[in-house]
């Protein structure tokens, strides 16, 4: 795929005030990242699956992990920052070959709009329109589709994917904001507002389980609760991040542990024990099937609390 022109970018979108600045420049790997900083936070984010690698919110340690063994090349996801696994989550259910996580995250992604607002927060849109993908891409999943997410960077961090169907069929999608979050001591944190939710057990074979209480960590996990709307808390050592959501009916909360991130080779040394993946998805059973001419918005906020 064509790499996005960075001077192109900056002319179009970029701006340096005293207190807000948005630049494109080339990241790791030779691949455009747009950095972006504001009286609230700093962010970058990868042209590259519109991928998030860091978000600093004000008087705040970063939230996004990315992993110090990270691989930066062309259509390959990097390890860490926010993924955002589309139109399907996991592996395709009839065609196994097909890459994990759909392609979503490993294709350049149009920037459509930067948006400075009177709050002082950043706002950069970006857009996948299936048609424009190369052909071996858009083969992959042939539909008139398109997608805009928008991030809005700020003391709260602001994700919006919407998917519209321009089609005269209904299509059918799973999707995950992948996000892997910084957190101090795995083994100290927890993760409430799943209790009650029946998961899907990945490593029992997706074995039906139902959670009591908050999740602890001490072995892998890597699980989809269904039907989880409400918030969720991951409670560290020093800070609380909030999930909220709308438009996500599943959580995913995978940590790989020890064994299987040696496995993976870009995981860093003992990485795993300073990630957690907390996902607000649609995935498994809860599938989202867009009418033709409709749309879909998945919106997810996160927000620290350092009571
Ligand atoms: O969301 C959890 C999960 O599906 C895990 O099963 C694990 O494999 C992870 O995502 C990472 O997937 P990736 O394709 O990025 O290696």
């Amino acid at each position: 795929m064509k790499t996005p022109n960075i001077n192109d970018l900056n002319e179009q979108f970029s701006f340096i005030t005293n207190t807000n600045s948005l630049i494109f420049k080339l990241g790791k790997g030779g691949i455009p990242i747009v950095e972006v900083q504001n009286e609230h936070a700093s962010a970058c984010i990868s042209l590259q699956g519109a991928q998030v690698l860091s978000w600093i919110p004000k008087n705040n340690e970063e939230v996004i992990w990315l992993s110090e063994d990270a691989k930066y090349s062309v259509g390959q996801s990097v390890r860490g920052g926010i993924p955002i696994c589309w139109p399907w989550f996991g592996a395709h259910t009839s065609q196994p070959s097909l890459p994990a996580h759909g392609f979503a995250r490993k294709v350049y992604w149009q920037v459509l709009e930067v948006k400075s607002l009177v709050s002082g927060e950043t706002q950069i849109s970006f857009q996948l329109v299936m048609s424009g993908l190369p052909e071996q891409i858009y083969s992959m999943w042939p539909h008139d589709v398109s997608v805009r997410y928008t991030v809005t960077i700020g003391e709260i961090l602001n994700l919006e994917l919407t998917t519209t169907n321009h089609s005269d069929n209904e299509v059918l999608i799973t999707q995950a904001l992948h996000t892997y979050f910084n957190v101090e001591d795995l083994m100290k944190t927890t993760v409430e507002g799943l209790h009650g939710k029946e998961y899907l057990d990945k490593p029992d074979d997706f074995k039906r389980k139902h959670q009591s209480g908050a999740i602890n960590f001490n072995d892998e996990v890597d699980r989809i609760y269904l039907d989880s709307k409400d918030d969720i808390k991951i409670n560290n050592t020093k800070r609380t991040i909030v999930i909220k959501k709308q438009g996500s009916k599943s959580t995913v909360v995978w940590n790989p542990w020890e064994e299987v991130a040696n496995k993976m080779g870009d995981m860093g040394s003992d990485g795993y024990l300073s990630m957690l993946c907390v996902e607000s998805a649609n995935a498994a059973d809860d599938f989202v099937t867009i009418k033709k001419n409709s749309d879909h918005t998945l919106n997810v906020t996160y927000l620290i609390s350092n009571d």
